[in-house]
């Protein structure tokens, strides 16, 4: 059976970025093919500066908006990283199969560290050595699909370098993994910088639609959405970034194609009014189950326990060959 992993950072609140890049695969696809594992990747949101008490609250939010989304515990394990201690003792086994070359070279470290730099902040070194630890949540678990968005390419693609390396050096050990991705909206762009991707770390949200902001802040951001000179409706990503990143989300909230809708519409009022209209009742069963789950903390708990559970279960055999293989003694 394949093997399913992907997971989210608790960096900040959840957005239509991370719902259409990866979230809603999970639920409509993923869970139901496979033996999947999702997880709330925690320790990842230690790399950058973080406020203690923040993190953990976004953590349970976004587990709770997992389950709200439709992940169901009784088709896939859903978890918090930081309950498995194999995540952290697969990491140290591949930062000695890993480069600082190759880790230096990671799109997503360039911009986060000049970020940090221009915030006057140090830059972690675990900002540094993330795509390692990542690469240790999909290795852990033989992983065969990762379920991403495309800004995550780089980083499975590393994962698949330190698995055939290590596999190599040490005898097979783990799977190598590859990345899957939706069809549409695979980079949802920010509405108000339709050159940049919607990030839920990013300071200013007036382009940013939150999977928690209501249905009227959800039609004020994309009737604001920066759009682009002219008037003709066409998909054109490099010319018309603004008018494409519209395109994408109506065609992966209604099914459509965005290159055929774009010949639907006569005028930008028009499309960014049935956007707004389609990704208000997109998320409004999201919004709904939520805040159903929230009322109920308790039953977040017991997942997320019996989903660590079932995920130390099948990564503790694993991390300890490779703890082997690598020439460390067993315990007596
Ligand atoms: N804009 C996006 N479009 C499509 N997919 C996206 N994903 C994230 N943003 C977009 C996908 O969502 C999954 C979880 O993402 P993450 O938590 O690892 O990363 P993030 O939301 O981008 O959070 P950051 O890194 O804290 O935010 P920024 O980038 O603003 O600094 C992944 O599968 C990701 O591909």
């Amino acid at each position: 059976m394949t093997r399913i992993f992907s997971g989210v950072k608790p960096t900040g609140h959840l957005t239509l970025g991370n719902y259409l890049g990866a979230v809603r695969r999970w639920v409509e696809v993923d869970q139901h093919q496979g033996e999947a594992l999702f997880s709330v990747v925690d320790l990842h949101a230690l790399t950058v500066e973080h406020d203690p008490a923040r993190v953990r609250r976004l953590s349970r939010q976004a587990a709770t908006l997992l389950l709200a989304s439709g992940l169901d515990p009784e088709l896939c394990t859903l978890f918090v990283q930081s309950h498995v201690d194999e995540h952290a003792r697969l990491s140290y086994l591949l930062e000695c199969t890993a480069t600082d070359g190759e880790l230096r070279r990671m799109i997503q470290y360039k911009e986060k560290s000049v970020r940090a730099r221009e915030a006057g902040q140090g830059v972690r070194l675990s900002l540094l050595t993330y795509p390692v630890l990542m690469a240790a949540d999909i290795l852990a678990y033989g992983t065969d699909e990762v379920p991403v968005g495309e800004d995550q390419t780089q980083h499975v693609e590393l994962t698949r370098d330190l698995a055939l390396r290590f596999n190599q050096r040490y005898g097979h050990t783990f799977t190598v993994p590859r990345a899957t991705r939706p069809a549409v909206a695979a980079r949802v762009m920010d509405l108000q910088d339709p050159t940049s991707k919607m990030g839920k770390s990013h300071e200013n949200g007036a382009g940013i639609v939150y999977l928690l902001d209501d249905a009227d802040t959800v039609r004020r951001k994309v009737m604001r959405a920066v759009t682009d000179s002219g008037r003709e409706v066409v998909y054109d990503r490099d010319v018309k970034p603004g008018l494409a990143n519209l395109l994408d989300l109506m065609a992966a909230a209604t099914g459509g194609n965005p290159e055929e809708l774009a010949g639907v519409y006569e005028s930008y009022g028009a499309l960014k009014k049935d956007t707004a209209d389609a990704v208000v009742e997109l998320l409004r069963p999201v919004r709904e189950r939520h805040a159903e789950l929230a009322a109920d903390p308790g039953y977040v708990d017991r997942v997320l326990r019996e989903g660590a559970e079932r995920a130390r279960g099948i990564a503790r055999p694993l991390v300890d060959r490779a703890y082997r293989a690598i020439g460390l003694l067993p315990a007596a």
